[in-house]
């Protein structure tokens, strides 16, 4: 055999070893990143958190609420209300899953909300220092409702009347101000309880309209975590020291 012949054989096999080389070396797949995020922030969780996947992968995704929470929606590059989806990895992918506040339960009982206000003795001394305002919360059946851990808030009015005879009309605004419901037992009419809200004497504006200066009326409006507001009054009520 000659040297050139021998010489072609070699660098034929070697092309064929190359050929077949690069043949047989894995084509590199199209990997995409999956970004998880979860609104509001420690609402809940995803699970896989999110991270690389092949093109074309399947991935299903469990929304999990943490406590106090539920599951609302799917956002971004996927939707849906079920907490569990499985999406295609075709592209890189922002999907966001929002959690709402579960609401208590006992909010859709609520019928009526109850008021009352009495002149308080709140320092050391004898002498009343102001008006101690009380809301209670209701079903339909007058019962009082029990929570606890609430934040609801109050809106107080109270209001001059030109007379005590029934039915009471309001004459001016002497006062407006705000209180925070918490605890069914710490903000009904409970003996003993603190009341949702104390206002001072000096803060109800003066003078009065009239003789009957120390009967006033009093309004409240309660707002519940689902955004409905009861609102209740009581009078006459005392809006002066006797
Ligand atoms: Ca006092």
């Amino acid at each position: 055999m000659s040297k050139k012949k021998l010489a072609g054989i070699i660098v034929g096999c070697v092309t064929v070893v190359i050929v077949i080389a690069v043949t047989a070396a894995p084509t590199p797949t199209t990997k995409y990143t999956l970004n998880i995020s979860v609104n509001p922030a420690q609402s809940g969780s995803v699970s896989p958190s999110g991270g690389k996947y092949d093109s074309g992968v399947q991935v299903t995704l469990t929304a999990s609420p943490a406590s106090g929470y539920t599951f609302d929606q799917w956002s971004g590059n996927a939707s849906g209300t079920s907490a569990t989806i499985i999406i295609t990895m075709d592209f890189d992918k922002s999907i966001t899953a929002y959690f709402e506040k579960e609401l208590p339960k006992w909010v859709d009982q609520v019928q009526i909300a109850w008021t009352v206000g009495w002149p308080e003795n709140w320092n050391a001394d004898a002498a009343n220092d102001g008006l101690r305002i009380w809301v209670e919360l209701q079903d339909s059946n007058r019962t009082m409702i029990e929570y606890t851990g609430m934040s609801m808030p109050v809106q107080i009015e109270l209001y001059s009347t030109e007379s005590v005879t029934y039915p009471l009309e309001k004459s001016r605004l002497i006062y407006s101000g705000s209180g925070i419901l918490t605890d069914w037992n710490h903000d009904c009419f409970c003996t003993g309880a603190i009341g949702v809200k104390d206002i001072p004497w000096q803060d109800i504006s003066s003078p009065l309209p009239n003789e009957d200066q120390d009967n006033g009326i009093l309004y409240v409006t309660v707002t519940l975590p689902n955004g409905k507001d009861y609102s209740a009054d009581y009078s006459p009520i005392q809006i002066r020291n006797k």
